[in-house]
């Protein structure tokens, strides 16, 4: 980082202790990973300087040739990794995406019907504070209190009785499976296109280790930075029968000129998905999140649903006493980096919440197993137990930091980013 470090050493700075950040303590934020050094180097490529407005063989600016060779490359793979008739990879974000499928199909006042936030929905599936709330009239539907599954007979209830033009579906924090085919027979009895959000699970569905909503759903929209391993972007897909209105939505509709750079690193990520060493990497996701749950489990904490099918835990910290919130800060004093979540039913508030998320992307990446994610709930339940006792945190960050040192993360990178500042 020569350059940087002359040109704004303070940004320098804070690369280089970012970097140093991710790999000395334990990243479970369920919707974070750790991008392949090829990702990052396609990232920071002359791309960035390309303006492409429109599409492979048919852009706004002139000496795109080379921007079509990454945005066609990014498409066939998304194509191939899914099976999906039609894709566009220019969504900057998974807001982005879902903002595109609305246009594209709906007119305001229209109807939703999607996830409730508070049961492990997202914003743009209809919450009132986000746009798709305030543009479109919303019904939400969740789970069953008694065992925090997806109703999917209340789903088919206020289909019938909304008649939506619209039925989302997918979530940001929900630890079991989820089936489109129910989803897509419930708008079918009312003409309802259905959009599947599956931002969280995208490397589950690529790799067949999670049902795949594409024979069921007219859009599946996506991040490409959570389970799917990729640089920070979005994604949606259509059936053929969408496929112009999709991209007339994306742009000019909802976006200007694409991220031509993170284009490029999507279809390196995609690249590496397609490869069979990630559908090891994607089992061992599932196989960690087991573990930590029922080591958790063990340790006598209460999960929402009761376990996982995917690659995250929900945890209830309220039922042992500590708030979500109290709970974070707790494990980041510990080396442990979570967010605090609601849980259905929730009856602290948003900001406080009864629950933490944790999820196992970031740290299977890192090449952790089943042994280290009993150790870490181990980690978690002494942390927990110890909210207020600085000298037992002060012991779990020493644990936590000898764990990783086992793990090294941009090794290679960090010590050029070391050696340069330290010339300075
Ligand atoms: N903020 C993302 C998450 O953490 O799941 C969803 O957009």
């Amino acid at each position: 980082m020569e350059n940087l470090r002359a040109t704004d050493p303070e940004i320098a700075d804070a690369v280089r202790n970012e970097t140093r950040r991710q790999g000395a303590q334990l990243e479970l934020i369920a919707s974070e990973n750790f991008v392949s050094e090829a990702v990052l180097e396609a990232l920071g490529t002359t791309f960035t300087n390309k303006y492409a407005e429109g599409y492979p063989g048919r852009r706004y600016y002139g000496g795109c040739e080379f921007a079509d060779v990454a945005e066609r490359l990014a498409i066939e793979r998304v194509k191939k990794l899914f099976g999906c008739d039609h894709a566009n990879v220019q969504p900057h974000s998974g807001a982005q995406a879902n903002t595109s499928v609305y246009l594209a199909t709906l007119k305001p006042g229209d109807g939703i019907l999607g996830m409730n936030l508070s049961h492990g929905g997202h914003l743009t599936h209809g919450h009132p504070l986000n746009f798709s709330g305030k543009y479109f009239t919303v019904s939400a539907y969740g789970v069953r209190k008694e065992d925090e599954r997806l109703d999917y007979d209340e789903l088919a209830r206020l289909a019938n009785e909304k008649r939506p033009k619209m039925v989302v579906v997918g979530a940001s924090a929900y630890p079991r499976q989820i089936d489109f085919a129910r989803v897509r027979a419930a708008a079918d009895q009312v003409g309802a296109l259905v959009m599947a959000d599956i931002a969280h699970i995208a490397g589950l569905v690529a790799t067949g280790l999670h049902p795949s909503p594409v024979p069921h759903c007219q859009f599946v929209t996506s991040t490409t930075h959570k389970t799917l391993r990729g640089p920070r972007g979005g994604l949606a897909m259509s059936t053929a029968e969408w496929a112009k209105e999709l991209d007339k939505a994306v742009f000019p509709g909802v976006q200007g000129g694409p991220l031509v750079h993170v284009i490029a690193a999507k279809a390196v990520a995609f690249a590496e998905a397609l490869r069979p060493d990630f559908a090891d990497y994607q089992r061992q996701v599932l196989s960690n999140a087991k573990v930590l749950a029922a080591t958790l489990q063990g340790e006598g904490f209460r999960l929402v649903s009761g376990g996982t099918d995917n690659h995250l835990v929900l945890v209830d910290v309220f039922a042992k006493g500590v708030t979500g919130k109290v709970a974070e800060h707790a494990l980041d004093k510990a080396g442990i980096t979570v967010n605090k979540n609601t849980i259905p039913f929730d009856t602290n508030s948003p900001m406080v919440g009864s629950g933490i998320r944790l999820g196992t992307p970031a740290l299977t990446t890192r090449g952790m197993k089943e042994a280290e994610m009993e150790q870490i709930g181990r980690f978690i339940a002494r942390a927990l137990a110890a909210v207020e006792n600085e000298t037992e945190l002060s012991a779990v960050r020493r644990d936590v930091s000898t764990l990783c040192e086992r793990f090294p993360l941009y090794a290679a990178r960090l010590a050029a980013y070391e050696r340069s500042l330290a010339a300075v």
